[in-house]
């Protein structure tokens, strides 16, 4: 066997660091140039107040005699749950001041009346953690809100852009003047959270846990999306052609772009969300396609050519079912 002059072998050796070293440097910059955004921009902490849309359902009765309700101090209310505290079951629930998932508060006339709109099939589990929880977040808020559960109860592929396009129907009918679109395995940890929409669709979920508190993406608007009722109808909510996961949320936020709305956010401390487990869905592999034929005709399909589906209305303490088939 040929002995390999020392020179060779510090050759070699250098050949092997440098290999490592780069592939130690492209894994470094990958991390960061693909993990997403940790400092996004966002509204400035100290006035959030200012930038929300003020706006009640014109049928809730305000009374002279109580006072205006406060926001400030929930604005800048540091308390947060840690993800791991988050409770797996709620043997104490009380449903306390809700009729048909809704809620105003007692002591004062609330200014902002939010309709949360949860797309849903199939994931009890989740929603026995999701409604307690909601719930409990919600009335300390002093907000009027109404939580429609849109089930989809048909063995046809999930469509979660018909979903949300009947549920912002009820809540329009309703005449709610902010939406909340919400995925029911989203709970959020800062009490500081205020669910309210601002001037501009207010992305609600910038900082989840599943990654790793950072936004993937600046133009995300999956996960909780609040807007005006009058933005969802002009933008002519979402398309309805999305069967399965991924790609209606892309879409929809491509029709906010397109009517020059802007995305805003509150800080990050105020925006953490704990992802509750479940498995993941099967992707549509139409997806990009149909968001590229989207684009090509201008959101077209929407809210306005909503499909015929079978919807029903009933009452849940907890909630207004509005069931669907397809
Ligand atoms: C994108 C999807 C969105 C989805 C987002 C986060 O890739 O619909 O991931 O998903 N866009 C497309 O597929 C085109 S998450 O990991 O939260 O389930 O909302």
């Amino acid at each position: 066997m040929p002995k390999c002059s020392l020179k060779t072998r510090i050759l070699q050796l250098r050949v092997i660091t440098c290999m490592f070293s780069i592939l130690f440097l492209k894994a470094f910059i990958h991390f960061f140039v693909t993990y997403g955004i940790y400092n996004y921009p966002h509204l400035p902490a100290d006035v959030l107040e200012t930038q929300l849309y003020k706006r009640t359902a014109p049928s809730l009765v305000l009374h002279k005699s109580k006072p205006d309700c406060k926001y400030d101090e929930i604005l800048k209310s540091t308390s947060s749950v840690q993800n791991w505290e988050v409770p797996k079951k709620f043997d104490d629930f009380s449903a306390k001041g809700l009729v048909n998932g809704t809620y105003v508060p007692e002591h004062c006339n609330p200014l902002f009346s939010v309709a949360i709109i949860v797309a849903y099939r199939n994931r009890q589990s989740q929603l026995d953690v999701f409604l307690p929880y909601m719930h409990n977040f919600l009335r300390r808020q002093n907000i009027h809100y109404r939580l429609y559960l849109v089930e989809q109860q048909d063995e046809k592929t999930f469509n979660k852009g018909v979903l949300l396009n009947v549920g912002a129907r009820a809540a329009l009918r309703d005449r709610f003047p902010c939406l909340v679109l919400q995925d029911v395995d989203l709970l959020p940890l800062d009490a500081g959270n205020l669910y309210a929409c601002a001037a501009e669709p207010r992305h609600l979920s910038a900082s989840i846990d599943k990654f790793r508190f950072v936004l993937p993406y600046d133009y995300l608007v999956g996960g909780v999306l609040a807007i005006k009722a009058d933005h969802f109808l002009a933008v002519n909510g979402f398309s309805n052609r999305f069967e399965g996961w991924g790609g209606e949320d892309d879409d929809f936020s491509w029709r906010l772009t397109n009517h020059k709305l802007d995305i805003v956010r509150f800080p990050r401390q105020l925006s953490r969300y704990t992802m509750l487990r479940h498995r993941q869905e099967a992707r549509n592999s139409q997806r990009r396609r149909i968001m590229r034929e989207n684009r090509q005709r201008g959101a077209a399909d929407g809210l306005s050519s909503l499909p015929r589906v079978a919807v029903s209305l009933a009452a849940n303490r907890l909630f207004t079912l509005v069931a669907v088939r397809l």
